[in-house]
């Protein structure tokens, strides 16, 4: 069976936040069973964990003694046994590849720019500073993405897939995203209706609850 790790408990900001979301939300949508390898206080900084995951983070996903890391990989793995996640036909396949490396190469990391100012540096000086310019580049780069989604109910059409689940994780981290853009509240809002998602947050709280 497939095994996830993830934090056996986070500060409440960052509770439904942690990507593990990302790999259990892609299991759910595959119908694939998993457990979970709750990882407690420093269990990220043991040479065994570091060895299987380089920069000590979550989630790994761990099957049969193969080892991966990255939601990304972790989530493209999954999607090849789900044609929900992804499309057969080729074309439509790689235009879903496409969307989850944007969402993780063009949109997350102005968004992490943002959120890791406001989270941990709003009383800096430089933190004031930057903000406003970060702000106004994820802007630019979440206003082209809105426009690109145009009318569609997903990026790629009528068909959801791998790539609106990695986007819509990735523009849920800081509600101002939604809060500022109705299409891509209402897109984040149709995606994360998905039963899976919903199955995927609870499990990730109801592990943060038993650990409380
Ligand atoms: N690029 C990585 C990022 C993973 C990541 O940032 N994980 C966070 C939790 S959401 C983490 O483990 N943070 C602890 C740390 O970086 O030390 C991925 O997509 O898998």
């Amino acid at each position: 069976m497939i095994t996830i790790s993830a934090f056996r408990w986070v500060p409440p900001f960052a509770q439904g936040q942690v990507r593990d979301l990302r790999a259990r939300w892609a299991l759910e949508e595959a119908g694939l069973p998993y457990k979970t390898r709750l990882l407690g206080q420093g269990d990220q900084d043991t040479p065994e964990y570091r060895a299987l995951q380089p920069f000590g983070q979550v989630p790994i996903l761990e099957e049969d003694g193969f080892v991966l890391f990255e939601t990304g990989a972790i989530v493209l793995y999954v999607a090849e046994r789900s044609e929900t996640l992804l499309p057969k036909e080729p074309r439509a396949r790689a235009r879903a590849t496409q969307w989850v490396i944007s969402a993780l190469n063009s949109i997350e990391p102005f968004v992490m720019n943002v959120a890791l100012i406001e989270l941990f540096y709003a009383n800096e000086e430089w933190g004031k500073l930057r903000l406003p310019g970060a702000t106004e580049f994820m802007n630019k780069r979440t206003s082209a993405l809105s426009k690109a989604l145009g009318d569609k109910p997903y990026l790629d059409g009528d068909r959801f897939s791998v790539g609106d689940l990695m986007m819509s994780t990735v523009l849920r981290i800081l509600p101002e995203i939604t809060e500022n853009d109705k299409r891509l509240a209402d897109y984040v809002a149709r995606c994360t209706a998905r039963p899976a998602f919903k199955r995927a947050l609870d499990a990730q709280l109801g592990d943060f609850k038993e650990a409380a």
